[in-house]
């Protein structure tokens, strides 16, 4: 599509007429968020009503600070009646995605993703984009909309994310739609959002992290205990990363009766894939690459010695991936 890509424009909107209700649905995450705002803009005015709708409850803190700061209204899929609507849109997603997208008949599929099998009668697919928030871009432009500052901000914040600041795929049209969403963002508002990753009951977490951590020879190990999200672990291994002395950052939670390992490098001389494997492969599920893996192991694999109190399970940890991970 050329930058002003009018024709598609013109057959996305002879999708709809003027007393349609469409459903905008999509599993939320930031760019899923920007884009169904984008599509509302885009239908402004042109159809009876717009509802957006997401299929998973959300509950990312930075996510909920996105909706709350821009103004979007998101509601779950199984509060709607799905009859009430006349049109179906899917963004940032497919329907072969998610089962619960089989229970609509889709009209309209705008993605990024590598193309599953689409039977939508309008669909656009651009997988070498880095969002689908530049594409929605896109069709702004070619519809000659100036995007309010919140809309422009949502957009600028997604495409940030989703091609984490551009070191992941990205393509010179994510730059495009970057550079013009610039022009309308209100950037302390997007860094407020990007910045929003704890709750405030994370802090807790950290006191508990702070307070009991193992560190030696550049290694960090920390363990949280029951964990509300595994995301926690997650958070805390890459807090202790930007510590410049750290080299290695190993976080563990329980969650859902799993023991979750969070494994963290800087990536030198270093693979924190392999060492996931090597500790803990054999009794749960664990991967990943370089500088970032996972490791998760059903609690009841392991010995009930080992997961006696906080220091045994801490120690036992240590010791797989001092021992079997070969790290020593
Ligand atoms: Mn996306």
């Amino acid at each position: 599509m050329t930058l002003y890509g009018s024709e598609k424009l013109r057959r996305l909107y002879a999708q709809f007429s003027s007393d349609d209700h469409v459903l905008v649905v999509f599993s939320a995450d930031p760019d899923a968020i920007a884009s169904a705002m984008a599509m509302k803009r885009l239908l402004w005015r042109k159809v009876a009503s717009i509802t957006l709708s997401s299929i998973n409850v959300i509950s990312r803190p930075d996510n909920l600070l996105m909706i709350r700061l821009l103004g979007v209204h998101i509601i779950h899929i199984e509060k709607l009646k799905i009859n009430r609507f006349t049109r179906f849109v899917i963004v940032d997603s497919q329907p072969d995605h998610h089962e619960a997208f089989s229970q609509i008949k889709t009209d309209v599929v705008i993605d990024h993703h590598p193309e599953t099998h689409v039977e939508a009668p309008f669909h656009d697919i651009r997988p070498q984009y880095g969002a689908t928030s530049s594409i929605l871009t896109e069709y702004l432009r070619a519809a000659r909309i100036k995007p309010s500052a919140k809309l422009a901000t949502g957009l600028f914040h997604a495409i940030k994310t989703d091609t984490n600041n551009f070191q992941r795929q990205t393509l010179v049209e994510d730059l495009k739609a970057f550079q013009f969403l610039f022009r309308y963002a209100n950037i302390y508002l997007a860094r407020k959002i990007e910045q929003a990753e704890l709750r405030f009951d994370f802090l807790k977490n950290f006191k508990h992290a702070l307070d009991s951590y193992s560190f030696r020879r550049g290694r960090i190990y920390a363990h949280l205990g029951t964990v509300n999200t595994p995301d926690l672990c997650v958070i805390i291994a890459d807090f202790f990363m930007r510590v410049n002395t750290v080299r290695w950052s190993i976080v563990t939670g329980i969650y859902n009766n799993k023991l979750i390992v969070i494994l963290r490098s800087d990536g030198l001389r270093k693979d924190a894939g392999k060492t996931a494997e090597k500790s803990f492969g054999h009794i749960g599920v664990a991967g990943g690459h370089k500088s970032a893996a996972r490791a998760e192991i059903p609690l009841e694999k392991m010995k009930p010695a080992d997961t006696g109190n906080e220091t045994k399970l801490l120690n036992w940890v240590i010791h797989q991936i001092e021992k079997k991970g070969k790290m020593a």
